[in-house]
């Protein structure tokens, strides 16, 4: 029998080891997001428990993420037609996970923690928008230098290229929003600051570029033609 403390140490043992489930073939991460973001785009599909509600998710390429509330025992699948969230859906009711791969049929591989897929094709900043959405993506949020920049490092194996990442100035001038929302601050460590950037120059340059040279952000005119990064969030 072991002692208290082994039995203790056991339990957190096993409380992180269940974080990553597998359900079917898949491994699926908990969500730590709130009910409300997950469901809000999503459509729901017949599923008796979370395992069947994991394996709905599961068959859809473009499904990444899923919800299944226990006290409805309706099945939430993301990346489909948006349709109204019924009523009596509260988050305590609602578990959520997300795929813990990344969808490699469609080209996306992880890269130090960021599923990612560089794209060859020069759009410009709405197109490029768009092909990110279409894979159920977002433009890259390269919004660390400690926990961005590697990835992109290995993804690019050496290339450089000025390729546009998720935030820009377009609403607000001078006021740079990252595609999830948040703020990209003017005095972020990711911009080129040494050469100063952002600059805005012409007043032209409202879309974030990172330039693989340097790997640090620069503003540039958005409808240019350049390469992009997508990103999945699996985590
Ligand atoms: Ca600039």
């Amino acid at each position: 029998m072991a002692n208290t403390k082994e039995y203790f140490l056991m339990a957190a043992w096993l409380s992180v080891a269940s974080a990553t489930t597998a359900f079917s073939t898949t491994s699926w991460l908990r969500h730590p997001r709130t009910m409300t973001t997950d469901v809000s785009s999503a459509m729901s599909v017949p599923a008796v428990s979370t395992a069947a509600c994991s394996d709905a998710c599961g068959r859809l390429e473009d499904c990444f993420r899923f919800c299944f509330n226990v006290i409805t025992a309706k099945c939430y699948v993301t990346g489909l037609v948006t349709s109204p969230v019924p009523d009596g859906d509260t988050e305590a009711s609602m578990e959520c996970y997300v795929r813990a791969d990344c969808p490699t049929a469609r080209g996306y591989s992880m890269y130090s923690g960021r599923c990612l897929r560089l794209m060859s094709t020069s759009m410009t900043y709405w197109d490029a928008r768009d092909r990110c959405a279409a894979d159920g993506a977002h433009l890259y949020h390269y919004k660390s230098l400690v926990k961005d920049r590697q990835p992109a490092v290995d993804l690019m194996a050496g290339s450089r290229y000025l390729l546009w990442v998720g935030a820009d100035d377009l609403v607000t001038e001078g006021t740079f929003v990252w595609s999830d929302g948040s703020l990209l601050p003017t005095d972020s460590e990711v911009w080129a600051s040494w050469d100063d950037q952002p600059n805005n120059l012409d007043d032209t340059q409202h879309c974030a570029s990172l330039r693989t040279r340097v790997y640090e952000l620069y503003d540039n005119t958005c409808s240019d033609m350049q390469k992009f990064v997508c990103q999945v969030d699996v985590f």
